[in-house]
């Protein structure tokens, strides 16, 4: 098992690019044979109804709610008993869950990681009980990627980067101080600390763009307007807001809009996710640029773990598809947003 103890996000990255190849190489050989490994053991064994233990992080934010409604439409339509579990965002809650399903001995675990570590003793256990686990939307930082089969999700430091180097072009040219104030997502999860990265390795190529302060909002509405508020509050001249999502956004527009100043024009607001309310207040100028997010990935989610059921090999990393919205883009794509 290699124990290389990069950092997370590069170890990460490092996944992705191999993945990349992998899903290529895994399309290409599906084509041509069913090959691949004795099928899964443990949990209802050969049934032909697969039983999933899904331990979800919480229902914080409209890009959560998304999430879950696309994993139970999903699995519903796959034929998927789905066991389902929400954990208000508390990890404890998640490792209980996680347990519970090992009892049970369903089929398949599936679970968004609320933060990167603390995993290894349940996955542990996950393993002796020859149950699968397929990670979805966040990952965990582990040396030991036996732990789970696969992890299903975005490029989080891609999407900081993208919110970055659009700054970086907005402020072209220009060489006046710029102060940025940066709302977190929850301390320790791999969206706020890959969002983070990659903006600051986008923005350093710009010295006058500045991160002033920077605090986590843990990715809720009320904590993006509270922490906006003391911002507000603390700082001389704050030019730029970067939310890790669309929720703290939309927190920071209320707090922006009692202290008497407009959204989108005495402060650009950049955010992540691109759910409907994010993408309205996109669309009405009071926010300026959202890096999508894809929350639906229930489609694919069951189709890996019907694969893994069978035993067939399937990619460590797959990479969900997602672009990016200005105003103009916001108003076209609105009618049609599926969430
Ligand atoms: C990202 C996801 C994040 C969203 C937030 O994949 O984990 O958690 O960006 C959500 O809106 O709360």
């Amino acid at each position: 098992m290699s124990t290389t103890t990069l950092p997370s996000s590069t170890r990460r990255r490092f996944l992705a690019r191999a993945a990349t190849a992998a899903v290529l190489a895994t399309a290409l050989a599906a084509c041509g044979s069913g090959g691949g490994s004795a099928p899964a053991a443990g949990g209802s064994g050969g049934g032909d109804k697969l039983t999933m233990g899904f331990a979800q992080v919480g229902a914080e934010s409209g890009w959560r709610t998304a999430n879950t409604k696309s994993i139970q439409e999903s699995a519903a339509k796959a034929g998927v008993d789905l066991k389902f579990s929400d954990a208000q965002q508390k990890q404890e809650n998640q490792i209980k869950a996680i347990r519970s399903y090992i009892q049970q001995k369903v089929d398949i675990i599936a679970f968004s990681p609320v933060v990167e570590t603390g995993w290894d003793a349940v996955l542990l256990e996950a393993k002796r009980a020859n149950i699968p686990v397929i990670l979805t939307d966040r990952a965990i930082d582990s040396p030991d990627t036996s732990l789970y089969k696969t992890f299903l999700g975005s490029d989080f430091t891609v999407e900081g980067k993208k919110a970055g180097e659009w700054l970086v072009q907005k402020y072209q040219g220009k060489t006046d101080p710029v102060a940025i104030v940066e709302l977190q997502g929850t301390t320790g999860a791999a969206p706020a600390i890959d969002r983070k990265e990659g903006f600051a390795e986008a923005t350093k190529v710009a010295p006058n763009l500045k991160v002033v302060a920077s605090q986590t909002g843990d990715f809720t509405r009320s904590g993006g307007k509270q922490v906006m508020e003391a911002f507000l509050k603390s700082q001389p001249k704050i030019d730029v807001v970067y939310a890790h999502n669309d929720d703290m956004a939309l927190g920071a527009i209320e707090a922006i809009e009692a202290a008497g100043k407009v959204p989108g024009k005495d402060i650009t607001i950049i955010s992540v996710d691109a759910v409907k309310d994010g993408m309205t207040a996109l669309a009405a100028g009071k926010i300026n640029y959202i890096v999508e997010c894809n929350p639906l990935l229930g489609p694919q989610l069951m189709d890996l773990a019907k694969k893994v059921k069978a035993g067939q090999e399937v990619p460590k990393r797959v990479l969900t598809e997602e672009t990016t919205f200005d105003q103009a883009k916001a108003a076209e794509a609105l009618p049609s947003r599926q969430y």
